[in-house]
């Protein structure tokens, strides 16, 4: 099943007493996550041989009593999730049986470039009956996942997407840990797939399903213990939509933006484009009550899950969640940081990709396949678009950077809508958005409003790390490019 660990044993209650701090955010001086407390020496990691088979299987995705839908999965179900400890070793086997090519790309993990999973820029694509194996340490804690990075409309359009949980980050347990994983599913009344590309969604702000589903199912129930810490992981997994998670019933803080421990805060409310994640801690109420994770994005407030409390041995005590252990991603260095601006715009019409390649740039023997874009191209970085299937050359790199420097990268939208912004491979800083308020934050996608400019700042990581727009169509119609790292 989707969860773990429901009901730990034990009473541990939080230490001290006292009235519910009030933390609000930090000022503005502080640096995200900055000031958590250090994490003890580690165990000696474990090395995890596992299996992810990409085939198509049956699901009841309409409801028990429905029609069988034909998913695409890694495991028996839709998201499956994979949990390993921090200092724990990876060693991943893809074998394709789906009648196309595919990859894992391991959003937000910090891999080492060949292990990133992007077909054509990091790793040949893996072709039907083929295998390939992703070994890597994650040197994070979080919440992540991993997909395929070429027709990602229709592969994670029909579930194939997998969840990856790397423990080791909270200095008291909570009492129970629970994946909500948002994604719509796009279909017809008979369980069939609908068209999950439209050019009147790849043009504005994506195709969107036809049913709201968490975890797979159109309504997400669970038990939780009464009175106890319940740690939700959550997840936007939506090939277009963005949510805005708020909870109900309950006393709910921040813990992690995209995986990474941020000095705990109080939800009110954080927009998740796609791909991003937020993990809260909610007190649950006394036996009996339950309380709800809330979209208030959509027209209507959408019930994403119902989470109920039943009898537990826990007692009613103060809510004051102790922050998870810092993290441990490089923090760029502002004064000497190096400044870069992208503007991300409608396609110009002027391609940025025609300027050849030289001929010994190993990139330049790589031909793009139709399976990764569409014939429409309607989005640009720095008014280039990413090549459609008449372009057999990946494009030069959007910007060439040095390793081991710091940069700020200054995000501009110059479209009515909104793009949640994904850099592969690393853990950037948003150091400031003009149109939210927001504390600074980690994060591996950040959502940039109509008319928003957002300045990141990171540690550049060597290798190509593709940059792009996380709606699956933008990035298929051209929002989508990659910065080179030597
Ligand atoms: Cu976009």
């Amino acid at each position: 099943m989707l969860t773990r660990r429901i009901f730990l044993s034990g009473t541990a209650g939080l230490a001290g007493a006292g009235a519910l701090a009030s933390l609000g955010w930090r000022s503005s001086s502080a640096r995200a996550g900055e000031g958590l407390p250090a994490r003890p020496p580690g165990a000696i990691g474990v090395k995890h041989e596992l299996t992810f088979t990409a085939a198509e299987r049956e699901a009841r995705l309409l409801g028990p009593s429905g029609p069988v839908s034909r998913v695409w999965t890694y495991t028996d179900q839709p998201f499956g999730v994979t949990r390993i400890r921090l200092g724990d070793s990876l060693r991943a086997q893809l074998v394709n049986t789906l009648p196309e090519h595919t990859s894992m790309h391991w959003h937000g993990v910090r891999v080492p470039n060949g292990q990133d999973g992007v077909q054509y820029l990091t790793q040949p694509p893996v072709n039907p009956g083929e295998t390939f194996t992703y070994e890597f340490t994650p040197p994070d804690t979080g919440t992540f996942f991993f997909h395929p990075h070429c027709n990602e409309t229709g592969q994670i359009g029909r579930g194939l997407a997998g969840i990856l949980i790397v423990e080791g980050d909270e200095q008291e347990p909570s009492h129970a840990d629970i994946v909500l994983a948002n994604k719509d599913w796009r279909l017809a009344e008979n369980g069939s797939w609908l068209p999950f590309h439209t050019n009147e969604g790849a043009s504005r702000a994506g195709t969107f399903g036809t049913v709201r589903a968490v975890n797979g199912v159109q309504e997400f129930s669970r038990d939780v213990p009464a009175h106890g810490d319940v740690r939700l992981r959550i997840l936007n997994l939506d090939s277009s939509r963005t949510i805005e998670v708020g909870v109900e019933g309950a006393d709910a803080y921040v813990i992690a933006t995209d995986g990474n421990p941020i000095d705990p805060f109080p939800l009110h409310s954080w927009k998740l484009g796609t791909a991003m994640r937020l993990d809260v801690l909610v007190r649950a109420p006394k036996a009996g009550r339950s309380f709800k994770v809330i979209d208030y994005f959509s027209a209507e407030p959408w019930t994403l899950a119902t989470l109920k409390s039943v009898d537990s041995n826990l007692k009613q005590r103060p809510f004051r969640p102790k922050p998870l252990y810092a993290s441990r991603v490089p923090r760029a260095d502002l004064k000497t940081a190096e400044r870069k601006t992208f503007a991300f715009s409608a396609a110009t019409g002027a391609s940025g990709f025609v300027q050849a390649m030289a001929q010994d740039d190993p990139l330049s023997k790589v031909m793009l396949d139709a399976l990764c874009v569409q014939d429409a191209t309607f989005w640009a970085i720095n008014k280039a678009s990413w090549p459609n299937a008449g372009h057999r050359n990946l494009p030069p790199p959007l910007a060439m950077l040095e390793a081991g420097k710091s940069y700020v990268f200054e995000l501009m939208n110059a479209t009515p809508h909104p793009h949640p912004i994904h850099l592969h491979g690393h853990m950037f800083e948003v150091l400031s958005a003009s149109r939210s308020d927001l504390p600074r934050f980690l994060a591996d996608t950040v959502l940039l409003h109509p008319k928003e400019r957002i300045e990141i700042a990171f540690v550049a990581a060597p290798g190509d790390w593709m940059f792009h727009c996380h709606i699956l169509e933008h990035l298929e119609a051209g929002m989508m490019g990659y910065v080179r790292v030597v």
